[in-house]
């Protein structure tokens, strides 16, 4: 009973997992992998981190002190499932199992329920900051009871990337709700990549300036609001050159973005909470777009604008592209928080939503300035039921009002796909409504399928007498 804590899967994120733990005063790390081999080559490579080799279930299990606490991270799905029974096999009531792979929140659930059964924790944890978060610092978003929190917490906070003086960890909430929030930072995480994209097709294509001079640009941007790892890393990418044609490495790059899912997961489980994560979906189904060749070759010779000469003044353009982007960026987090918010009710998690945007300020991708500002509004306004309606975001909105319209304005006069862009100003613009032709969309449903509508004047459902005098009667009239 040497090890305090134990990582089973030792592949690129277990290995960088239990070096994290290792490193840290107070920890020993049981290690296990299925396969030996990967065992071996770890603690050959890191003889510094003091580990506890295990090759069987029996011998991890009985390397960790109690309550034993492991730490899973194997591929999601069945290898997940395969290795808790193995671990249920060995473990004993009180001790904690934590799967820190990215398991789909409705697989938590399940997981939770069949663990506690046996009287041992199971703990859904969102991981984000890939390889180098790991090794370094991750931010991570445990799920689970409060009871397994006591133990987890402190181990938590001692591996986790830290921002302004903070561990960027914290008890989520029960059960999947952990991975739930994980789930919707990777959904965001894809509607601001590719909002960053369509900045920089708007810039290239509306201004002519080089990848490498746009490049600049978002370097600059970094140094603003706009402050963000994703900011930072694309202006990398842009002024990478590829050393074999001596071209920009992004002209060489085939254009058709890979996914592993959890854009789509988001997207799909806002459907079935019916919140509008538009943004992110116009993300998720741009990447589909781009991955279909085949009906992109047929369709090149559609027609369009011819492409126009670059914008009269290229600042005030880039300017307005960069107000565009903190705009529709801001409807993405706000549509993802929503995404959170519903969740929790659905769910019955209590998740502290200002907590989430500080977890995510350090170790993941998303990192970003502008994180502070979400906590800050949830901190003033813990009930705020839409984020970007929070003083500071409305501020911002109001500033980039008018360039927000006129870029997407372009974009669609110069036929630039801007998806992202355009449909976070039709959400804004949608939610500011006074009234929306929802109203004739009930009229329409009444008319086909009788499916009733209430009035602005009087309470009650009604429905009109379509196909006989089109009078009107109450609804319950007709049942
Ligand atoms: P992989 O997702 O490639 O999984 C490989 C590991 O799973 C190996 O240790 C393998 O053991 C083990 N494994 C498999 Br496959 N089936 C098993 C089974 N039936 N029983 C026991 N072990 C089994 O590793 P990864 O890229 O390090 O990711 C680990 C987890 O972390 C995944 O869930 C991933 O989604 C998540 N994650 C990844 C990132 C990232 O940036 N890569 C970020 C955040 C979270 P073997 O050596 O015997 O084959």
């Amino acid at each position: 009973n040497t090890a305090n804590i134990g990582v089973v899967g030792l592949a690129v994120m277990g290995s960088n997992l239990a070096r994290n733990l290792a490193s840290r005063t107070g920890n020993t790390v049981a290690v296990y992998n299925r396969t030996r081999a990967k065992t071996d080559e770890l603690l050959a490579a890191h003889p510094e981190a003091g580990f506890v080799p295990a090759f069987s279930y029996a011998e991890f299990a009985a390397s960790l002190s109690t309550p034993r606490t492991a730490i899973i991270m194997v591929k999601a799905g069945a290898p997940t499932d395969a290795v808790i029974d193995d671990l249920l096999a060995v473990f004993e009531p009180g001790d904690i199992i934590v799967d820190g792979g990215n398991a789909l929140f409705h697989d938590t659930i399940r997981r939770e329920q069949a663990v506690r059964s046996t009287g041992v924790n199971f703990v859904g944890m969102g991981v984000s900051g890939g390889e180098e978060g790991a090794l370094l610092g991750p931010s991570l978003m445990p799920g689970g009871s409060d009871e397994s929190w006591v133990t987890l917490g402190p181990i938590l906070q001692s591996i986790a990337a830290v921002a302004e003086d903070e561990p960027c960890v914290t008890h989520i909430g029960h059960d999947g709700a952990g991975h739930f929030v994980k789930m919707v930072h990777n959904g965001i995480e894809y509607a601001d990549m590719q909002l960053i994209a369509e900045a920089y097709d708007l810039i290239r294509r509306g201004t002519g300036k080089t990848p490498a001079e746009i490049a600049d640009v978002f370097a600059q941007w970094n140094a603003g609001e706009l402050d963000s790892y994703l900011i930072e890393i694309t202006a990398e990418v842009l002024r990478q050159t590829d050393a074999a044609t001596g071209a920009p490495l992004v002209d060489v790059i085939v254009d058709q973005a890979g996914a592993k899912g959890t854009g789509g997961w988001t997207v799909q489980t806002a459907i079935d909470l019916g919140v509008p994560v538009s943004g992110i979906a116009e993300a998720v189904f741009a990447r589909s777009l781009s991955s279909h060749p085949e009906q992109r070759a047929v369709s090149a010779g559609l027609p369009g604008p011819a492409p126009k000469a670059a914008v009269d003044d290229v600042d005030a353009f880039i300017e307005d592209v960069r107000l565009a982007l903190f705009a529709s960026k801001i409807v993405a987090y706000s549509q993802g928080f929503d995404e959170i918010r519903a969740g929790a009710a659905a769910y019955d998690w209590n998740i502290d939503l200002g907590a989430v945007a500080k977890i995510w300020r350090g170790g993941c991708i998303i990192r970003a300035q502008f994180l502070n500002r979400i906590s800050d509004a949830y901190a003033a306004e813990p009930d705020l039921a839409v984020l970007l309606t929070a003083p500071f975001f409305v501020d911002a909105l109001t500033r980039a009002q008018d360039a927000w319209r006129s870029v997407v304005a372009a974009a669609a006069a110069s036929g630039i796909p801007s998806p992202a862009f355009s449909s976070s100003l039709a959400y804004y613009d949608g939610l500011r409504a006074d009234r929306l032709p929802a109203s004739l969309i009930q009229g329409q449903r009444d008319f086909f399928g009788a499916h009733t509508y209430r009035r602005t004047d009087r309470e009650g459902t009604f429905h009109t007498l379509w196909s006989a005098d089109r009078s009107e009667v109450s609804a319950q009239d007709t049942h």
